[in-house]
């Protein structure tokens, strides 16, 4: 006879049953997330890839995260800070997911954390600067896949209540989990794939003509360069130049799709494309870029050949309000920097810049448009990905970062770094060549000197200067003696003004301070 519909079970294979519904019950969650990402991923693309839920809350925590957080991740990842950032919440949701599945067995309580999570995304989607009302559909096309993927999948794990055979629920499950993570694999390809295709912007940036300037650079006078292993290249080739940015994912704007909008208080809205800022007369200059997060002795400057176009000639179009002082840009990911109009308008280089190094930006660095301001820090000036300069005042409105704390005006603080000999470093005694760089944006450096350990200080001999907007490189004859020693540097400017000796973290305005190196000499 058939055995009855309930039976009580073996104690052995109750356990047995436990250890599976656990196991299966994370299983199905993490499928369940996969689900939910990919099935998003796909939905935004044909949205805003800003939209993705994963986008979305990678985006809201690294806009949330505290400063001096974020100050720190900045140094200690450099520009594998968001590498990190995903990884770290990969881990966070994934253990969510599981524990999802395991709850879910009992009651839908993990269906519940979904529609929770997809509700704290969704408004924190709308929250996103691009957002539009379609930003939710990406999370809740991806929260709906995630439950009825999870729902099906625990349907599969075997039960206390009905004793089926196990190889059969076995099966069933496999079956549902095997196709659950087939359709996750292939709506994050299909995401993907159409997110390269439909916005192509590698293509368009390799199509992309660089004008030729009016007039190129003045050339770099070989003896900017002192010939000396290890000391920092007077041009930074493109892949050794610092990226700081807030973007997760860096913006798709192509060339066709990029306008300037030139607005507030002006005589009249402007708006640009290619076509029309061809018209204008572009200009190339050499110049040193600087991040306000850079500790002393640190590695956030550059110095690059930047072409672009004068942003006095574009505002002069708009006609700017005497009474404004402040040109907020904005990106197209929602960053915002606010630079003073007087240092716009008072004559030095600054650029909408449009190639870097002899080729169009790179997207990292801001493809197809960016701002560049000499002599300010990266956070008050060098707006990526640009799409909107409004004229306006310090008193009206604050950018990205003056947000969160940073000063509202930063010019760059002096600032000398030994290159040679590295860190550490255990050179033979006697003759010993020490060398790096030092800047001082729109005021130049006047004087470079160094002193080991307590000895007096000693001027170290300048490379030619290329201009008061880039950096200038130093070497110094050292006679080195036997010991462990301390070498220092300090810069002066242009302005008579030696370089802060006292040591200042980059919060709120930037570091201050003398860099130096310990060195063995044998
Ligand atoms: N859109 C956008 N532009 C931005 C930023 C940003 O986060 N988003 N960061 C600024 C900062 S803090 C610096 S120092 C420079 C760095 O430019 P780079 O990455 O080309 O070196 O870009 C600036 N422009
Ligand atoms: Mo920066």
């Amino acid at each position: 006879m058939s055995a009855p519909s309930s039976t009580s079970v073996a104690p052995e294979h109750s356990s047995l049953i436990t250890r599976r519904r656990w196991v299966r019950g994370a299983v199905a969650g993490l499928l369940a997330a996969a689900l939910v990402l990919g099935v998003g991923q796909l939905v935004a693309v044909f949205i805003d890839p800003a939209s993705s839920p994963f986008f979305v809350l990678g985006a809201t925590m690294v806009d949330h995260t505290p400063h001096t957080l974020k100050d720190a991740a900045i140094r200690r990842f450099g520009s594998n800070d968001k590498l990190a950032l995903f990884i770290s919440m990969s881990v966070v949701m994934a253990l969510g997911a599981a524990l999802a599945g395991i709850v879910e067995r009992r009651r839908p309580l993990g269906s519940v954390l979904l529609v929770l999570l997809g509700g704290v995304t969704v408004f924190a989607a709308l929250q996103r600067p691009t957002a539009t009302v379609w930003f939710v559909l990406p999370t809740v096309a991806g929260i709906a896949a995630g439950i009825v993927a999870l729902r099906l999948l625990i349907a599969g794990t075997p039960s206390l209540r009905t004793p089926e055979p196990a190889d059969m629920t076995r099966r069933r499950f496999l079956v549902s989990a095997v196709s659950a993570g087939a359709l996750a694999v292939v709506t994050v390809e299909a995401a993907r794939w159409l997110g390269a295709h439909l916005r192509d912007v590698v293509a368009d940036r390799a199509r992309f003509l660089v004008p030729k300037p009016l007039r190129s650079a003045p050339a770099v006078p070989p003896d900017a360069q002192p010939q000396v292993a290890g000391l920092t290249s007077f041009i930074t080739p493109d892949d050794r130049f610092y990226r700081v940015d807030t973007a997760l994912q860096l913006p798709a704007l192509t060339s066709g799709d990029w306008r300037l909008r030139i607005h507030g208080m002006t005589d009249r809205t402007v708006e640009l494309d290619f076509d029309s800022l061809r018209r204008h007369t572009a200009v190339e200059r050499i110049l040193t870029l600087t991040c306000v997060s850079n500790e002393v002795g640190g590695e956030l400057a550059g110095t690059a050949r930047w072409l672009g176009y004068p942003l006095a000639d574009l505002l002069a179009d708009a006609g700017a309000h005497a009474d404004a002082d402040m040109l907020l840009s904005r990106s197209i990911d929602g960053f915002t920097a606010g630079t003073p109009l007087s240092a716009v308008l008072d004559g030095r280089d600054a650029l909408l810049a449009i190639g870097m190094n002899g080729a169009p930006l790179p997207i990292a660095h801001g493809y197809p448009a960016r701002l560049l301001v000499p002599g300010l820090y990266g956070y008050v000036s060098a707006t990526k990905w640009v799409v909107d300069l409004e004229v306006t005042r310090f008193d009206r409105a604050s950018a990205y970062w003056t947000d969160r704390g940073w000063a509202a005006r930063a010019p760059i603080k002096t600032a000398s770094r030994i290159d040679v000999p590295a860190a550490f470093a255990t050179v033979p005694a006697g003759a010993v060549t020490v060398a790096g760089v030092a800047w001082a944006q729109q005021r130049g450096i006047a004087g470079v000197e160094v002193q080991v350990d307590d000895q007096p200080w000693q001027p170290a001999t300048l490379a030619s200067e290329y201009s008061i907007d880039t950096w200038r490189q130093w070497t110094w004859q050292w006679t080195a003696v036997p010991g462990t020693h301390t070498l220092r540097v300090r810069a002066t400017d242009r302005t008579g003004q030696l370089q802060a000796e006292q040591r200042t973290p980059p919060f709120p305005s930037g570091s201050t301070g003398w860099h130096n190196r310990v060195v063995s000499v044998r």
